[in-house]
């Protein structure tokens, strides 16, 4: 039992008096109460051991607007009321740029003009920031045509700044067989923060941060963090700085979530050559689990879930409300940009994602100089990522016939900028001879992207012909209008370190040094036969990457929630001990994203067309592959 009692606060608060331990998160001592559910029984826990017995239970649909089972106006208001009026019905704000009850040009303006250089979006209930898995509806665009529906967004959300509001969420929608999502930031590629007709969790403003410059376990001791769910990577960045100049292991992005779907998946930053993933950093995990407790999870409670969180998915063991993570003494960066085209027109096209300053790129002679260019940069990353570096690039096709652009920048921690650039002299060096001199990179704009991933590993390096195999694949995809996006790190299982070393991160990361995404960015409208001859078209390209990488995976976050055998590319050997702990733990199904532990069992009916739309109802397979949850 977790229940709010005063002696448990006061344990807390002498804990963090004594300097040798994290309180829990302001926000988690409000707790959902028997009171509570005295009021309301729709908001009564799960039982795990009675469901584990009831397996025959199985129902075909969760609720869905309209459906006999959807609760009524009356249990909405009285969810309302238990929850303190944080119960949201927000109607999607492109509406104003339709026909009808909400229509008003000025906010439409601003909404296609303004609100992507605000915090607008992130700070919206709803919104996700790519857009094809609504299902192509309610687009903010100007001059829309038709009608905007509410597509793959939620019916109701529940604005949480509890651990309460979370409690009462997950049993309501548990008890009322209703389709659950939760929602960070929305920057999830693949449409796992939204979902037709459900109720959704919206972690985004349970933002906290307490620093502990010698925190104490049995398993670590030195400086640590307690970081609440909603903190985003930039607000992240500000805390290090006040407090006393700390690094922690954080998402490049600076919208994106610092805890959240990144740290679920495994998440990568720029320090993690160095010190590992987002998940390698996590010593304790607080979180909301399918039955509606709120644990604790780490190398002694709740091991299972200590274990499956830190890279087995998000959105599948529950609403994690905040983490301790490790903190290292703050560390100086180098960042030496390059970048080189071949064939460049002007002006560049506007849909790069980070374009640099045309006036300081190079040109190679020839397409064979650029693309010996390539296969000479990617190979010398190595280099960066074994004194603990991480390079961002990207190999965009420009329109006319052999016309490219390649941007990078080595981000190396820890050591001056003089050696940083003794370092990578060689390279320029090479490069030169190519007949090829340097550049610089800057912010993105929001796009509407379906993302590819694989994570090539480390022999594909050392052996010429695979390597040679390898970039013959990446250069077949840019060569056919598709960006690639790639970043090189290489998060080993020795700088994961303990309890990093012994978690459900993709095992293919361990011997990844270079995580390539194809990007294929789609136009506003697209037809749903396009969108599906498109996704088709890329994955010849996707196929020729697998070929050369027999065995290893991809990453979930950044990859496609079409991947063929998503649960080797996404979990590897993991994924079997997962679905143990899934069922175990969730035996209801409560929680569902595309390709996470146990989603095989079930799958969204849609009639738009749209690959993977989260435009419809959620139902049971016939057949499910693995089994699923
Ligand atoms: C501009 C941009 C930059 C990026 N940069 C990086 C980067 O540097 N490194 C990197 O590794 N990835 C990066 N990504 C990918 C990023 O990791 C994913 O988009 C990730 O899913 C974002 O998580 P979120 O919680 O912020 O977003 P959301 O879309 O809100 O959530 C993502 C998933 O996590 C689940 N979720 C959210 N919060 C919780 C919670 N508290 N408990 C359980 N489940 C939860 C959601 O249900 C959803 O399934 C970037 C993406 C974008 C768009
Ligand atoms: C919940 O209650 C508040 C306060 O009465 C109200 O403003 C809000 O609209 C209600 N939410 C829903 C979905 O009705
Ligand atoms: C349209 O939105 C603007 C800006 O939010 C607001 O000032 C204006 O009153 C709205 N117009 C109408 C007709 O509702
Ligand atoms: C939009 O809605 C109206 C009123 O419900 C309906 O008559 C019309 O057919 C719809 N248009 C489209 C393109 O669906
Ligand atoms: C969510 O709740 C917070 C805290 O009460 C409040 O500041 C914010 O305005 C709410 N957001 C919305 C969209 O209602
Ligand atoms: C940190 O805590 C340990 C154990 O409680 C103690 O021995 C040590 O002196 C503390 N160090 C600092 C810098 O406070
Ligand atoms: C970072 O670099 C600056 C300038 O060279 C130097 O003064 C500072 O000591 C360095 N900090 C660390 C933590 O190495
Ligand atoms: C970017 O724009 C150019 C020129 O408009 C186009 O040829 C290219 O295919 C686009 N790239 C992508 C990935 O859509
Ligand atoms: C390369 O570019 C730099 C900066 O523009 C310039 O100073 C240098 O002379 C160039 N080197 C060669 C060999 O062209
Ligand atoms: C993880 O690291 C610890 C400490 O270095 C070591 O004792 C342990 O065996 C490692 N575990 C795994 C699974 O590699
Ligand atoms: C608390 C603290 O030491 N903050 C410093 C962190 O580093 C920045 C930039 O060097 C300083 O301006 C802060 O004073």
């Amino acid at each position: 039992m977790h229940f709010f009692t005063a002696a448990l606060t006061t344990a807390a608060l002498l804990d963090a008096a004594q300097g040798a331990n994290l309180a829990n998160a302001p926000f988690e001592s409000i707790q959902l109460t028997p009171s509570d559910i005295g009021k309301f029984s729709a908001l009564q826990f799960g039982d795990l051991k009675q469901q584990a017995a009831q397996q025959s239970f199985r129902t075909n649909c969760r609720a869905f607007p309209g459906s006999s089972d959807w609760p009524t106006d009356a249990e909405w208001k009285q969810l309302n009321v238990s929850l303190g009026s944080a119960l949201l019905r927000p109607i999607p704000v492109a509406a104003a740029c339709y026909q009808g009850d909400f229509y008003n040009a000025t906010t439409c303006q601003f909404l296609v003009q303004q609100a992507g250089r605000t915090h607008f979006w992130i700070d919206d209930p709803l919104t996700v920031l790519t857009q094809w898995p609504q299902g192509s509806t309610c687009m903010p665009v100007l001059d829309a045509v038709g009608n905007c529906t509410r597509g793959g967004f939620p019916e109701y959300v529940v604005n949480a700044t509890t651990v309460k509001h979370i409690q009462a969420a997950i049993n309501f929608a548990r008890n009322k067989n209703l389709r659950l999502i939760i929602k960070n930031t929305g920057h999830d590629f693949g449409g796992r923060s939204m979902g037709a007709g459900s109720l959704s969790i919206w972690v985004h403003n349970l933002k906290s941060f307490e620093f502990q410059p010698n925190y104490t376990s049995d398993i670590y001791n030195g400086m640590a963090v307690r970081i609440g769910a909603g903190l985003e990577s930039w607000e992240h960045f500000n805390h290090m700085g006040e407090s006393g100049n700390i690094s922690v292991v954080a998402p490049g992005g600076g919208t994106v979530g610092a805890v959240g779907g990144w740290l679920s998946a495994g998440g990568h930053g720029s320090l993690t050559s160095k010190y590992g993933l987002g998940a390698d950093q996590a010593l304790s995990i607080n979180i909301v689990t399918a039955d509606g407790r709120f644990l604790t999870a780490d190398t002694k409670k709740n091991k299972d879930l200590f274990w499956a969180v830190r890279g087995g998915g998000p959105s599948t063991f529950g609403v994690i409300t905040s983490v301790i993570m490790k903190a290292r003494p703050a560390i100086n960066i180098t960042s030496i940009p390059l970048s080189f085209a071949i064939n460049m027109p002007t002006p560049l096209p506007a849909n790069l994602t980070f374009p640099p300053n045309p006036n300081t790129i190079t040109t190679a002679a020839t397409p064979d100089a650029f693309w010996a260019g390539i296969n000479l940069a990617y190979r010398y990353s190595n280099k960066i990522l074994d004194v603990g570096g991480y390079c961002f690039s990207y190999i965009y096709p420009l329109g006319p016939a052999n016309s490219f652009l390649f941007t990078t920048s080595h981000i190396i921690p820890g050591i001056t900028a003089t050696a940083a650039t003794a370092l990578l002299q060689p390279l320029f060096t090479q490069l030169l001879a190519l007949g090829i001199n340097a550049t610089l990179p800057p912010i993105p704009p929001p796009i509407n992207t379906r993302y590819h991933s694989r994570l090539f590993p480390r022999q594909n390096w050392d052996d010429d012909a695979l390597f040679a195999a390898t970039f013959a694949g990446v250069r077949a995809g840019v060569e056919a209008g598709y960006n690639f996006h790639g970043i090189a790190y290489s998060p080993t299982k020795q700088v994961a370190g303990y309890p990093g070393n012994d978690s459900a991160v993709n095992p293919a990361w361990r011997n990844t040094v270079l995580h390539g995404s194809l990007m294929e960015i789609q136009a506003v409208g697209l037809s749903a036969q396009a969108a599906q001859e498109r996704v088709a078209n890329a994955k010849k390209y996707t196929d020729m990457w697998r070929a050369v990488t027999p065995g290893a995976g991809a990453y979930l976050n950044e990859g496609s929630p079409d991947e063929p055998g998503w649960q080797q590319s996404f979990y590897g050997s993991n994924y079997g001990r997962l679905l143990a702990v899934k069922r175990e733990r969730d035996p209801w199904g409560v929680f569902w994203a595309r390709t996470t532990v146990g989603s095989e069992a079930w799958e969204v009916r849609t009639s738009d067309g749209y690959p993977s739309s989260q435009n419809g109802r959620l139902c049971r397979v016939e057949r499910p592959v693995f089994g699923g949850v």
